[in-house]
């Protein structure tokens, strides 16, 4: 029992140098990659699907889906008009470096301007494996509760962006609003959220806003470095 601590550090320092050989070639190709993360069934796939339609004409959109088995969430992916390649994680309950290392040879990503990682829906493994994106998106749903700041903090402390999707059951579910932003205050103070709704659109303006603001950022600092290097 006593060798497991160091073990366990071991994984996950190895894990975050590949996480650092991912960042690099994601900067060298000029990529905003994100890091999609939330508990089953929270909305992650459907927020992709409107990410996807809404700026596919704009920006070229690849999504990598992390499932425990099956292929279902790159097939509406795909459907949606991104490049969509499959990772199965044989059971594990979450994505790490490696298994995404191993996935991007299935892109040309000389060819993408925006990377969305599907991570295995999961409130707490993911939240402890970078992956070498530039930001994490967690995406809690109307209908989990509004206690989940408390009950799962690693989550909510350590992530970029909060979209709380479903709010159109807001009516129909006791969710105290109040209380769930003050949980997601004492862990994450200022964390920018986006309240939306896949099902009526309602708030995905504001969504799209940002992660297009992200990517044209990127692209500029990219730009820039390119001519101080010139
Ligand atoms: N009412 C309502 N239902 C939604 C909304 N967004 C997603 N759903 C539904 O919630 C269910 C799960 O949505 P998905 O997008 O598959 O969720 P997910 O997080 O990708 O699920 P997993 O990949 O299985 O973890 C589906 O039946 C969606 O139609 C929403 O804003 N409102
Ligand atoms: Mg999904």
């Amino acid at each position: 029992m006593k060798s497991r601590i160091p073990i366990v550090e071991k994984i996950l320092s190895s894990n975050e140098q590949i996480a650092d050989l991912n960042r690099i070639q994601f900067d060298k190709e000029n990529i905003l990659a994100l890091n999609f993360m939330a508990s089953p069934g929270a909305g992650k796939t459907s927020l992709i699907e409107h990410t996807v339609k809404n700026l596919a004409s704009k920006f070229k959109i690849a999504v990598i889906d992390g499932d425990i088995a099956t292929s279902i969430d790159a097939d509406r992916a795909a459907q949606a008009g991104a490049t969509a390649v499959q990772i199965n994680t044989g059971g594990e309950c979450h994505l790490d470096a490696v298994m995404l290392r191993e996935a991007l040879p299935q892109i040309d990503l000389s060819q993408i301007d925006l990377l969305i990682v599907e991570n295995v829906g999961n409130l707490v493994c993911p939240a402890s494996f970078k992956l070498g994106t530039h930001s994490s998106v967690l995406i809690a749903s109307i209908p989990e509760g509004d206690d989940k700041p408390y009950k799962y903090p690693g989550m909510y402390r350590g992530v970029d962006a909060l979209v709380v999707n479903k709010i159109d059951l807001m009516p129909y579910i006791d969710f105290d609003m109040e209380y769930f932003r003050q949980g997601v205050e004492i862990l994450n103070p200022n964390l920018i959220t986006f309240p939306l709704s896949c099902r009526s659109s309602e708030g995905i303006d504001n969504w799209l806003d940002w992660v297009t603001a992200l990517i044209k950022a990127k692209q500029e600092s990219n730009q820039s470095i390119g001519r101080v290097e010139n």
